[in-house]
């Protein structure tokens, strides 16, 4: 008899809004025929997204690495930036783009972002910014970070990338720092296909991403800044447009997956499961769990392979770390990380979207408990 193949299900799967309510949204740009450029549902989307964020400002992006780029270029960043190798490749890009020099501090074992008790130690007279990254959603210590910034006179801006609608004390995690970058790439809580955002309260950056976004231009005859094109269209908009309604349902999904996996996961013996925060509402982007193979009995790499042997893809976000990626062989001093390593090391992020059932939760738990 024929086995059937078991249901594939990978490590994240988009939201789509339904294909009605889509199309009814993108007609009309069939009559004002203005496609791209700042439109109507650019502008709409960015005060839409201001509210929902709870921040003064919101520039829009084709996507959230040019975002973070033509932020380091716009507040003026130079010489060396504090940031940690526990992140996507993006993080560090951006920085070495941008001809800065990434300076790599370690992380914490709890919530895998930056370890701020080990910025200080890496400040010299050629940093200029610390560029922390809210991993899998989980908020630095914005506090602390904010005030060793303050004391030395650098900036902040914060790859929120995983962050959207994640809040601190009630407030929106785009308002700590300088500024702040999120992603809205197909595969995260919100996305607009592809596409990212600078939220910052300073007004004067968001009048030269306005214009850094398209080439520099000011007007029609002047260009008086330095810029790629990075604007992001109108049928990436009316898609966020629409993704932003059914929010509410999509985080409440997201949370039961959580739950689910939490319920199986939680109390295993050699499996470190991430914690809700303090203070925090959550966004349920990410479920990652670190293995200490010398309790559990194997390796993350053996987890990850019996869970592909059953169709179920996980990732290793983040391996290798960024300062040990081809590209930057030789180039960087060496970081003192060892938790950031270990890390790495032993991190599977399991598949998490909206879609997945809680019979899907327990298949995959299914394969990784039966490992003991
Ligand atoms: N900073 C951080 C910390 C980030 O994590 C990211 C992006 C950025 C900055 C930069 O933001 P963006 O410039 O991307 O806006 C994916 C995403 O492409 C990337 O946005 C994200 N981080 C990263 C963590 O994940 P890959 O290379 O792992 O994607 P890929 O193609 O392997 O897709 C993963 C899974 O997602 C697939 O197995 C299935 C699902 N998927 C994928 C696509 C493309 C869908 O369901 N629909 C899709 O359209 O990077």
């Amino acid at each position: 008899m024929e086995m059937k193949e078991e249901k594939r299900i990978l490590v994240a799967r988009s939201s789509l809004p339904p294909f009605e309510e889509y199309v009814e949204k993108i007609r009309p740009l069939w009559d004002s025929v203005w496609l791209t450029n700042m439109g109507e549902n650019h502008e709409a989307l960015s005060r839409e997204l201001a509210e929902y964020l709870k921040v003064p400002y919101v520039s829009l992006f084709t996507n959230g690495h040019l975002a973070l780029e033509l932020c380091i270029q716009g507040l003026g960043l130079s010489g060396e930036v504090i940031t940690t190798p526990f992140t996507f490749a993006s993080t560090t890009q951006a920085i070495v783009r941008c001809g800065l020099t990434p300076v790599f501090a370690d992380i914490n074992p709890k919530d895998y972002t930056i370890d701020a008790d080990r910025i200080e130690d890496l400040i010299t007279e050629k940093t200029s910014a610390i560029i922390p990254v809210h991993v899998y959603g989980n908020i630095c210590d914005v506090e602390k970070i904010d005030a060793i910034a303050k004391k030395h006179g650098l900036k902040v801006i914060y790859d929120a990338a995983h962050a959207f609608g994640v809040t601190y004390k009630g407030k929106g995690i785009g308002n700590f720092g300088d500024a702040s970058m999120f992603s809205f790439h197909a595969t995260k809580v919100f996305h607009t296909i592809e596409g990212g955002a600078i939220t910052t309260g300073n007004e004067e950056l968001v009048s030269l991403l306005y214009k850094t976004r398209d080439f520099g231009i000011r007007d029609e005859e002047t260009v008086d800044s330095i810029g790629p094109n990075a604007k992001m269209n109108e049928f990436q908009a009316v898609m966020g447009r629409c993704n932003l309604l059914h929010l509410p349902e999509e985080l409440k999904k997201r949370e039961a997956v959580v739950e689910r996996y939490r319920m199986h996961l939680s109390n295993v013996a050699g499996l470190a499961v991430s914690e809700p925060q303090e203070d925090v509402t959550p966004n349920f982007a990410y479920f990652p769990i670190v293995v200490d193979e010398t309790v559990f009995g194997h390796t993350r790499d053996e987890i990850k392979d019996a869970l592909e042997a059953h169709n179920i893809f996980a990732r290793k976000y983040f391996y290798p770390l960024t300062n040990r990626m081809e590209c930057y062989e030789g180039r960087f001093a060496d970081a003192d990380v060892p938790v950031a390593a270990r890390t790495a090391d032993r991190v599977l992020t399991l598949p998490m979207s909206a879609s997945l059932e809680q019979e899907d939760v327990d298949r995959i738990c299914s394969v990784i408990l039966s490992l003991r």
